[in-house]
This record gives C-alpha cells, structure tokens and sequence, in this order.
C-alpha cells in the first residue's frame, strides 16, 4: 500500500469541508446537522452551537481560516448560556468548555474565555453533592440538579478543562471542585483497586460493580493520567499508577487472537464477560502516552483487527468468538486516535497504513451527499440520521493529525482533552 502523506491530508481536509457545509448548509446555528433528511438537531430546547465549538480548533489546525472565521463570528453572537435547560455535565464540559478554552488559547480572543468562565460558574452547582461527586445535570439558570447516579467517566473526566480554566483565570475554585470529584471517586476503588460502572454520588454507595475500561469508566483513567502531565499533579500521578496498575492485574486479556480488556467485578476480580468496546480503543493512546509502548502496541493490533473484520468498526463485539455484540457505528475517533499517537512515537509506517484504511472505510460507507452518517449496523451499512459533532471534533482531526506536516501541532507541548481539543502544558507555568 502507497502512502502519500500530502495527498491523504488534502483528503481528509476535503472531507472535513464536505461534512462542514453540509452542516453549514442545513443546520448553521443549531447543534448539528442531521446527514440524512438534511435538518437541523438541537440537542435541547434550545441551540448551543455545538458543532461549530467542536470543530473550531480542527479548522485551525487544518488552516481553514475563512471558515473558522464564520465559525467565531457565529459563536460570539449566538452562544449564550442563559437559558432554562438541564444539560449533561460531562458532554458539555468535553465539548463546550474544552472547545471554547482550546479556542482561547489558539485565536487569543478573550471573548472564549469569558465564554468558558460564564459556562464554568453555571456547571459549578453539579459539585454540590453530599460526596464532592458531581450529579450528571445541571440546569444552566437555576443551578438545579438532577442524576444522583452517576459513572466514573461522567465523574472523572472534567478536571483537565477545569483545571485549565483555573490556570487561566487564577480562580482556583474550577480546579478543586472537579479534583475533589476524582478523588472522592478514586477514594471509593475497591479493595483491589477497580472501580465498577454505577455510583450514587448522595451516599457513595456502587450501584453496578462491573468493572471495564469501556462504556462510563474509559475516560477517567484517561484523565488521572492527562490531569498528571498537564498540571504536574502528582496525586494524580499517584492515582493513574495505583489504578492502572489493578486494571492490566485484573482486566487484561491475552488470548490466541490478540490482547484485549474484559469486563470483571470490581471487589472480586472474577470474570464477568469478554466484550470489548469501540470506547476502550482509546487505551493504545493512552498506554503510549504514559510510556507503555509495549501495551499499546498490542492492544492496537487487536483494535485494527476488531475493525478489519468487520470493514468498519462495530460498536462492542465479544472478543472471545470475534462475534458482534452491537452492530452500530458511530462515527468515532477511538482507534484512530490510537494510530495517531502510535505513530507519533514510533514513527512505523503500519500506523499511516491504518489510518489510511480508517479513512477508506468512513468514505466508503458513511459519507452522505451533504454530510457524513453513523452506521445502524455494520453488516447492512445502513446508515443512520445523525453527524455527533465529534466526527468533526476528533475524528477528522486525529486524521488529520496523522498525516499532516510535522509542524501543524507540537505534540509534546499539548494535551488534548478528551474531544481532541489541544490545551497547551505552558498555561501551567
Ligand atoms: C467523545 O465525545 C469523547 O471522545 C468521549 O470521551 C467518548 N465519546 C465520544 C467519542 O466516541
């Protein structure tokens, strides 16, 4: 297989301008397009304008300049956080608050930061459980909550955007709150250092003891390792070693077919199933980025495979019988993610091979006439009415990333959130 790195990033630019026009077409101002009926969706009442904040920095980055400027302007004008809606807390910070901070530190206009300080006050309420524990809404008028039970994703993955907006205010009050929350979560790991998938954040109590690296766990093990580098938070350093550590003891999986990660129970460590997650394809990157080239190697042979099998990534399958177990797909980053950093620390040809085929295979199957489609099912390929503005947040981006000139992103001085939005390490001093 040929590879052009210059072609392929023209390419994937190409498609990034073809997803954002059909989003500027059909759905400009609203949360996101819908590639199918060529309609606009809001994720609630009312527009936050979450696609153009998701897909700010990937137009930056990809030197698109007249279109990240339409992309400001509408933002400035249209974005308000005044209204009278339960939002998702984790969503929202992921999004919004990293894409508006990722925005700050790339344009310089203080317009977005005092965006992100005016969304940061209103989410600060979710921290006002009895645990420190944020509940899973808020409602951005009232400070009102809503979701007791909660999951160590939605728990554990804010302090890397908050943390930020505290360097960058001086206001130290982002930081503790969502450092608080990890560490109130962390605190109730079990015996043998796992956490499990459900948690009441009122009485501390696990309501599901499943323990993965998937679905509502993945991303807080990646931001106890993120929170380290970015802040030099050496409890959080602490904290990724401990549990790290329980995970690859008690969830890794080496089998005949390759390396992978199982569901367990947290107190017990006994199996549970053999299911491995679109979601848990992240963990190559996050291996690599901790030094653990070994591990992340070969979990992202696996993760090529559970791909390759299937000609595009199916949403969970059971890596025992290499059986689908959900058929969907999404539009996500995970896998690609993973190839991309692979490649930036190995520099092998194989991760540029991967991507390439990635790419190949969203072209191929999810691109609509105004727009890109998620995958009701990868055996039928029949598509589904919906471009989650991470397609154009990460997914195109870390494509991008793979096959883009050296110099478009010092990787060593940033780490991205858990959206791909590049929060530089110097914010920190
Ligand atoms: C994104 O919003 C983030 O990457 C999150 O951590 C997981 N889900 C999607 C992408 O799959």
């Amino acid at each position: 297989m040929e590879i052009n790195k210059k072609e392929l990033a023209e390419k994937v630019k190409a498609e990034f301008m073809h997803a954002w026009n059909g989003y500027k077409k059909y759905a400009f101002g609203h949360d996101e397009l819908r590639p199918l009926s060529k309609t606009p969706y809001d994720w609630y009442d009312d527009s936050l304008c979450i696609t153009p904040i998701d897909a700010f920095d990937t137009m930056v980055l990809m030197g698109l300049t007249k279109d990240k400027n339409e992309a400001k302007q509408l933002i400035f004008e249209e974005l308000s956080f005044d209204k009278n809606i339960y939002v998702s807390v984790f969503e929202i910070t992921i999004r919004i608050l990293g894409g508006l901070i990722s925005a700050y530190l790339l344009d310089g206009n203080k317009k977005f930061l005092k965006l992100s300080e005016d969304l940061a006050n209103r989410l600060l309420p979710t921290f006002n459980s009895k645990t420190g524990m944020p509940f899973r809404f808020v409602n951005f008028k009232t400070g009102a909550v809503r979701g007791k039970i909660n999951n160590p994703a939605e728990i554990g993955t804010l302090l890397v955007e908050f943390g930020s907006l505290s360097k960058l205010t001086g206001n130290p009050v982002y930081y503790d709150r969502a450092k608080k929350a990890l560490v109130e979560l962390y605190n109730r790991r079990s015996k043998i250092g796992l956490v499990g998938t459900t948690i009441n954040v009122e009485t501390g109590k696990w309501i599901n003891k499943e323990s993965s690296i998937g679905n509502k766990i993945d991303s807080y093990y990646e931001y106890l390792l993120k929170s380290y580098l970015l802040f030099k938070d050496m409890d959080c350093k602490k904290m990724w070693e401990t549990s790290i550590k329980s995970v690859n003891k008690y969830l890794a999986d080496s089998k005949n077919n390759g390396y992978w990660y199982r569901q367990v129970d947290m107190d017990t460590g006994k199996k549970i199933s053999t299911k491995f997650e679109a979601l848990a394809a992240v963990f190559p990157s996050i291996f690599a980025l901790s030094g653990d080239l070994t591990r992340a190697k070969k979990l992202q042979d696996s993760c090529f495979k559970m791909w390759t099998t299937f000609d595009i990534e199916p949403e969970q399958i059971d890596y025992k019988t290499m059986k689908i177990k959900l058929a969907t797909y999404r539009l996500r980053p995970e896998n690609i993610e993973s190839a991309y950093y692979l490649y930036h620390y190995t520099k092998e040809e194989k991760y540029l091979k991967m991507g390439k085929i990635y790419l190949e295979s969203i072209i191929k199957y999810c691109k609509t006439e105004e727009g890109y489609a998620e995958l009701k099912s990868v055996i039928t390929k029949e598509k589904r009415d919906r471009m989650s503005s991470f397609f154009l947040a990460e997914t195109l981006k870390y494509l991008y990333l793979l096959f883009a000139p050296k110099n478009t992103l010092n990787f060593d001085k940033i780490i991205f959130n858990t959206e791909a939005h590049p929060i530089q390490k110097n914010i920190c001093g």
